[in-house]
């Protein structure tokens, strides 16, 4: 068992049941020249949270954490997008139009990759979904039952969407969420501080937030 210092009060982990969850760090969301670059946004606001996920991602790995990374996307065919998601946005910007690097949130495309700053190991599961929570339509429970998992530590992006979406549903599902905040970011910096003061208010009605200083040290 270790401490971690964290709002609204610290918490008590057990190594052996603990996954490091990482969402959606994709080169479409993240890097210069792509999607989101495309579609007005300061993608640096993003790309900040990179260092402080790489230094979970080591400790995690050292620590001998599960570590489950995610992506949002959709069969090039486009059979697992509803109608309701594609329909949204201007038509040149989206899901499954071409996009700077690559048709914009399809499986296979450039800008569907993790960074390669956090590249998946071999053997570490990747989750592909369709959808803003990695629970929906896709086997993650399945994968952290069978490894008797109790507590997620989360980071990622988007705070306030695909992070926190997440948090919900595995809050709802008995698991402890541990987000990180430097390792999580958003195009809107109101939006990322809300959903973090959302995690922690009234107790901690969805779980718990640290910062990656604190939770690396308890890892360690
Ligand atoms: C994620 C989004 N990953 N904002 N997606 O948060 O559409």
């Amino acid at each position: 068992m270790v401490t971690v210092d964290a709002e609204p009060a610290p918490l008590a982990i057990d190594l052996a049941t603990t996954a490091l969850v990482i969402i959606d760090m994709q080169r479409d969301f993240l890097e210069p020249g792509g999607f989101g670059e495309s579609l007005g946004n300061d993608v640096s606001l993003l790309a900040v949270a990179v260092p402080p996920a790489q230094a979970l991602l080591a400790a995690a790995r050292q620590a001998g954490l599960l570590v489950v990374h995610t992506r949002e996307g959709h069969r090039p065919d486009l059979s697992d997008a509803p109608a309701a998601k594609i329909e949204r946005g201007a038509p040149s910007a989206r899901i499954g139009a071409p996009g700077p690097m690559g048709r914009i949130l399809i499986r296979g495309e450039p800008g569907h990759d993790i960074v390669a700053a956090l590249a998946p190991l071999p053997g570490e599961p990747v989750i592909d979904k369709p959808g803003k929570g990695a629970f929906y339509a896709t086997d993650l429970a399945e994968i952290l039952t069978a490894r008797a998992i109790a507590t997620l530590i989360v980071c990622g992006v988007t705070t306030e969407v695909c992070v926190h979406t997440t948090v919900r549903e595995a809050n709802d599902r008995g698991y402890r969420c541990l987000v990180v905040s430097d390792a999580c970011g958003s195009y809107i910096p109101a939006f990322h501080a809300a959903g973090l003061a959302m995690i922690v208010a009234q107790g901690g009605i969805f779980g718990w937030v640290s910062d990656s200083g604190r939770v690396v040290a308890a890892l360690a």
